[in-house]
């Protein structure tokens, strides 16, 4: 009888007292009960889902209320149409709501905007309720899932007075993904989109993913890659992208193609997609207008020109300027943006590749159609574990600039590292890029509040796929959440985005969380660390990117092989941008420049980045830089070790399935930090040509066997 008893006892542990098994469909939206203390004290304040009126997007709002605040309060909240009763959830604008329209909000909620919002504990009609309110459906929407979020953290929601707004326009993922359903850059599994079945068959699935980008405030969605087939702009196709379309609209989702700029050869049969052709103009407005029919709502172009073999304008002689004003007068009309990439770098001898979209797109400051916004990556590279912040940022104050962060983790260990990006777009957004003196951050760039833009936006390359759990890994669903919510907000401190997400989607159990909230916050700095310390940039393995490469001299570019950006020799290490070098640090203002291109105020961050720096150069930690660097290595590895540590030790706390799968995936991510480790210091020490300092392991293989083959994944 007794151990009848311990039986049920280690059973019910097992499956309610513990997390259930969870394979992460769910995201941050799960909506599990919560403690039961929890539901005593929240309970009275959600008594029932006030959302009157019909619309598509209404219908989702209540759909999500009453899911998932059913979820986490584990029994039924009703739908009310009135207020009869205290803790009533009214939803909506004054044009869907009775309730909401006799509160007399209109002022204020103008100026909050139709995705803006105000949630308030309020009285009416006798009864203590919570009013969610927007001037726009999408204002009432994403004040919904922010209610969700407070319930989901556990945070009071008995005296709420909030307001507000998006402080960015645009918020796009951009996804690379080909019409074979292939993903450029994707770890994740396949695209998500299923050509060959839409129109007639659309994923579920697809709901799930506007329900999650909603709920981050996500508003834009690039379907297909920036290299582009310009198939996708066939009338098959764009049937095809409007079924999608039609699922993301009542999310405020809106879909965005990329358009290859030689589309009109491609499709429209002519000779030429000179921007100056007339017949070519003309064929581009027949498209937009053909786009407009089918989705009212059609965001816009993107477009990656001249850029890595793309074509572009100057095939014709023409400027990027006078491609991407052809297209925005094609669109205009019905209110379509074109976004224009600035990742472009022809190779030219000598030259350095992080100066190039500088010298190519900082000459037309100010040239740009109204309906353009010109697309810059983080980094002047190419979204490196670490760079210093774009010199366009800052340097273009007539143009609407639009960071484009990447989600993906190209160079960070695709979906098998644990790598919170919060903190590293932080440290972008953070930089100051003194344009107009002190404060000029690059958050105001993207903000449009530094030189009073009229169109804002911040694009991230999509790290989501056809797994089951989106992103391949079940932390690096954090990073598509942060990126929605740096977006709403650039200011927004790392350590609130990963709680909130930690809080939703893991555990709001205090000591794990707050030990998780630790190694997500430390996980940066320390692949930093283990893959490219100190400023140095571009030493993966080439083609895949996966692993490490410094060695690497074999592609046809110059500015594709490591080799071209570390510069080893026997004296150090470190790529001189200074006025003695390429002096691309002169694209930065006077105070930042000064500051990067001085060696002794360097950050030792961006040391290597801008600087060639002898091996026995004195470090700040007193240490020479050699030794610096392998310590740098050794401390990266470390770090995954104690990291695998502490995760096994939370065990009890998260669900089996995926405390496992990401155990499992920390295990290679320690076999890789230390292939990193290894590699990096054997092949740098050919040069410097010093003992390993103490404390760093001794390499597991010789040079020649990391040489040999890469890494795999
Ligand atoms: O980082 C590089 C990638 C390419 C990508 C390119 C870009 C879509 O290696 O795969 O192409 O950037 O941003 O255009």
């Amino acid at each position: 009888m007794i151990r009848l008893l311990v039986a049920c006892l280690v059973f019910a542990f097992l499956v309610g007292g513990v997390a259930k098994a969870d394979d992460g469909y769910r995201l941050w939206l799960r909506y599990d009960a919560l403690p039961s203390r929890m539901i005593a004290v929240y309970r009275p304040r959600v008594a029932a889902v006030g959302v009157t009126g019909n619309s598509p997007t209404l219908n989702a709002i209540r759909s999500e209320l009453v899911n998932g605040l059913t979820g986490l309060l584990g029994s039924a909240v009703p739908v009310a149409s009135d207020i009869n009763r205290d803790g009533v959830v009214v939803v909506g604008t004054p044009r869907s709501s009775t309730l909401i329209a006799r509160l007399r909000w209109e002022t204020q909620l103008a100026q909050l905007g139709p995705e803006g919002f105000r949630i308030r504990s309020v009285k009416l009609g006798g009864h203590s309720v919570t009013v969610i309110a927007s001037e726009g459906e999408l204002g009432a929407l994403y004040g919904s899932f922010h209610f969700l979020r407070l319930i989901q953290t556990l945070q009071p929601v008995n005296r709420l007075d909030i307001t507000q707004k998006p402080r960015v326009q645009l918020r796009m993922l951009d996804h690379w993904d080909n019409l074979d359903g292939s993903v450029e850059r994707g770890y994740a599994g396949r695209s998500l989109w299923n050509w060959s079945a839409l129109p007639d068959t659309v994923d579920p699935r697809l709901l799930d993913y506007a329900r999650a980008n909603a709920s981050i405030g996500i508003n834009g969605s690039l379907l297909n890659n920036v290299n582009a087939n310009a198939q996708i702009l066939t009338g098959e196709y764009l049937r095809k992208v409007a079924a999608v379309a039609d699922v993301f609209r009542p999310y405020g989702v809106r879909v965005f193609l990329s358009a290859r700029f030689s589309a009109p050869m491609e499709l429209g049969g002519l000779k030429t997609a000179d921007p100056f052709d007339p017949v070519v103009a003309a064929w581009w407005k027949k498209k937009a207008d053909e786009i407009f029919q089918l989705i009212p709502d059609f965001g816009g172009f993107v477009v990656k020109a001249n850029s890595e073999g793309q074509p572009g304008p100057r095939t014709y002689n023409r400027t990027h300027v006078d491609g991407a004003n052809m297209l925005a007068a094609a669109l205009a009309p019905h209110n379509g943006l074109v976004i224009w990439r600035a990742f472009v770098y022809d190779m030219k001898p000598g030259y350095d590749r992080a100066g190039a979209a500088y010298e190519n797109l900082q000459p037309f400051d100010g040239k740009f159609a109204a309906n353009v916004l010109l697309q810059v990556k983080n980094g002047p590279i190419d979204f490196q574990p670490r760079e210093p912040f774009h010199p366009l940022f800052g340097g273009m104050p007539a143009t609407q600039l639009m960071p484009e962060f990447q989600i993906t983790q190209e160079y960070l260990g695709f979906s098998n590292h644990l790598v919170f990006l919060a903190s590293m777009w932080r440290e972008v957004l953070d930089s100051d890029t003194y344009a107009k003196g002190p404060g000029s951050t690059v958050a105001k760039v993207a903000d449009g509040s530094l030189d009073s833009q009229r169109l804002t936006g911040i694009a991230g390359v999509a790290n989501t796929g056809s797994d089951r759990n989106w992103t391949g890994h079940h932390f690096l669903q954090a990073n598509w959440y942060a990126f929605g919510r740096l977006a709403w907000n650039p200011d927004l401190p790392s350590r609130q985005i990963a709680g909130e997400w930690i809080g939703m989607t893991l555990t709001n159990e205090p000591k794990a969380a707050g030990t998780i909230a630790r190694i997500m916050l430390e996980s940066h700095e320390a692949v930093v660390d283990y893959m490219t310390p100190l400023g140095l940039h571009h030493i993966m393995w080439g083609g895949h990117h996966y692993g490490p490469a410094p060695w690497w001299d074999k592609e046809p570019r110059a500015d594709w092989n490591p080799v071209y950006y570390h510069r080893a020799d026997d004296r150090g290490l470190g790529f001189d941008r200074t006025a003695s070098g390429s002096n691309t640090v002169g694209q930065y203002h006077p105070p930042v420049r000064d500051r990067f291109a001085k060696l002794s105020t360097c950050p030792e961050a961006f040391l290597l980045w801008f600087h060639h720096v002898p091996w026995e150069h004195r470090m700040k930690s007193g240490r020479i830089l050699w030794d610096e660097l392998a310590l740098h290595y050794q401390r990266g590895v470390d770090w995954v070790r104690a990291t695998r540590t502490e995760w096994d030790a939370l065990a009890g706390v998260i669900d089996a399935e995926r405390h496992g799968e990401v155990a499992k995936k920390l295990a290679i991510q320690e076999r890789d930090a230390i292939w990193w480790r290894d590699a990096c210091v054997l092949y740098f020490q050919t040069f410097s040509k010093r003992p390993l300092p103490a404390g760093v392991e001794k390499p597991a293989r010789t040079l020649a066997e990391y040489k040999e083959k890469s890494l795999t994944w």
